[in-house]
């Protein structure tokens, strides 16, 4: 399996459940601005949305969209217990969290990445990331993974959405259950070894 991504985007989720899978991959960076590939190949023939994370698999055929290549990780490597197994109600659960991760919080970031967004429209989408983070707040349980005891998908694409508050200039101690959470995850081995793959470490 290869993995596409870019530093510090939302592939980094789909990185650190590979590595935590235990499973052989390789990765190739892609730049977003100019749609290549590290060997300069066009990204559009990879991903024709032109987004990361895409998941080529030894067969050829690509997987795109964070959630789904999460899911396809953690089935792949099934005692790892990255994903509750399938038909469970847990496994809707992590559906549920991943969803609202993906459609709440990482969209939600988007105004604040997007060039050119006026002042006003990057505040409206600080105040109302800020709702979404009370929630979490009440939401996680302190020392614990986000849908529980156990390390699964959605800690790694929450820690990565997450991590993006760095860059909005949101302070994550003004939410210290949420704070305490991202430390939680981030001292994982293979959540450092992930960041120091994409020269994400100081
Ligand atoms: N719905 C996609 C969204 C992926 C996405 O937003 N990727 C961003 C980086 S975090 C990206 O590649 N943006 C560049 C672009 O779309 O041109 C998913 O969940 O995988």
């Amino acid at each position: 399996m290869k993995l596409y991504y870019s530093s510090g985007a939302c592939s980094l989720s789909p990185h650190i459940v590979l590595l935590e899978s235990g499973l052989p991959f390789t990765v190739e960076k892609t730049d977003l601005r100019t749609k290549k590939t590290a060997d300069g190949g066009d990204y559009y023939k990879i991903n024709s949305k032109g987004a990361v994370p895409a998941l080529q698999l030894d067969d050829g055929r690509v997987l795109t969209e964070g959630p789904a290549i999460v899911q396809y990780i953690a089935d792949r490597a099934p005692d790892s217990g990255l994903a509750p197994r399938w038909g469970t109600f847990e496994r809707y659960q992590l559906m549920e969290m991943l969803n609202y991760i993906g459609t709440e919080l990482h969209s939600g970031f988007h105004p604040l990445f997007t060039p050119g967004s006026s002042p006003e429209t990057k505040a409206a989408a600080v105040e109302s990331l800020g709702k979404k983070f009370d929630w979490l707040s009440r939401r996680i349980t302190p020392g614990k993974y986000v849908l529980g005891d156990t390390f699964t998908v959605a800690d790694a694409y929450l820690f990565t959405v997450l991590r993006w508050m760095d860059y909005a200039k949101m302070d994550r101690g003004k939410w210290p259950a949420l704070a305490a959470y991202f430390e939680l995850v981030g001292r994982r081995p293979k959540v450092q070894e992930a960041l120091k793959a994409e020269g994400l470490l100081k």
